[in-house]
């Protein structure tokens, strides 16, 4: 889907046109991946558009930036207040936005620390990422032949750009060979995550979540669907899992910001079926909180206005 253009995009603390927010070719990050973002969604709420977890996903950029050794020249609360100002002015019931902190023109070579550090915040409307039909119904899913990164030699817990040529890869494999996403395994060969997203599966009524150390990114939305579920009275554990145990999964799903919550339908052709009851249940449950129709998860919620 080509993107929907917006009036302004926000770089380095100015609103600039769409059309004119452009970098030199010898951007260093353009060439060398050495760049780090974040993906957060507003929604449309009673009281205007609301930004799902704003300051954690600055924060989670700034953290990032810390791996990578660089010092992002705005505060969190400054990039906070460009995001809603940002999607203000572009007047967005609701969209995606992808600040992006990367490292500019000025140097080239290896050695990124003498390049300015620069920062632009995009939005654009995007809709259902992996489909309507796969929200519904599920998507298919394949592991796929390229492996997750091993921790030693790509910070998977920094969101980098650098990281996604992996996912660009293992996403391309799989709709070559006729499925909608891919499942990457650590170099122990464990389930790690999605080319950009999380995965959860349920078996016997527990929900399993893999931990971070089989080289998943620490996502939000699926730290708030294990709150969720444990609020709901489900059990939600931590454990690795082969890749067995997702074509033997009584149910599986996949958990991202652009994604949102995607049931797993199959895993290579093994099949899982229709949505079970549970996913249904959190699906349902993480769509009315973003929306603000959950008082108790309320203070996720970041306004635009006000
Ligand atoms: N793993 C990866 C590799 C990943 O990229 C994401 C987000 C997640 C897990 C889930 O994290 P969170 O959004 O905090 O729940 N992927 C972003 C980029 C997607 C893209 O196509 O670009 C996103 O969902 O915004």
């Amino acid at each position: 889907m080509p993107l929907q253009k917006v009036e302004k995009i926000w770089m380095d603390g100015e609103l600039v046109n769409w059309d004119d927010a452009k970098v030199h070719i010898l951007t260093h990050t353009l060439h060398y991946g050495s760049g780090v973002f974040e993906g957060i969604r507003a929604y449309a709420t009673a009281r205007g558009p609301a930004i799902f977890r704003l300051s954690d996903h600055i924060h989670r950029l700034f953290n990032s930036a810390k791996v990578y050794l660089i010092d992002i020249p705005f505060t969190e609360e400054e990039l906070v207040d460009a995001v809603k100002e940002t999607v203000r002015v572009n007047g967005l019931e609701s969209c995606y936005i992808r600040p992006l902190v990367y490292l500019g023109y000025g140097e080239m070579g290896l050695n990124p620390l003498p390049c300015p550090v620069n920062v632009s915040i995009a939005v654009w409307p995007w809709g259902t990422y992996l489909g309507d039909e796969g929200l519904r119904h599920g998507v298919r899913t394949k592991i796929s032949s390229w492996t997750r990164h091993d921790p030693n030699a790509m910070p998977v817990a920094a969101k980098g750009t650098g990281m996604y040529a992996n996912s660009s890869m293992a996403k391309v494999e799989a709709l070559k060979a006729g499925y909608d996403e891919a499942i990457l395994l650590s170099p122990q060969g464990y389930v790690s995550e999605c080319t950009g997203e999380n995965l959860l599966i349920v078996k016997n009524g527990r929900i399993i979540k893999i931990p971070n150390a089989a080289g998943a990114l620490e996502g939000l939305t699926q730290n708030s669907v294990v709150t969720i579920a444990r609020d709901l009275g489900y059990e939600v554990v931590e454990e690795n899992l082969l890749r067995t145990d997702l074509y033997l999964a009584d149910e599986a799903f996949l958990t991202g910001t652009a994604a949102e919550v995607v049931p797993i339908r199959s895993v290579d052709d093994r099949v899982i079926g229709e949505p079970g009851p549970i996913t249904k249940a959190i699906q349902e449950m993480y769509f009315a909180t973003v929306n603000g129709e959950v008082d108790q998860y309320k203070d996720w919620l970041e306004y635009v206005s006000g």
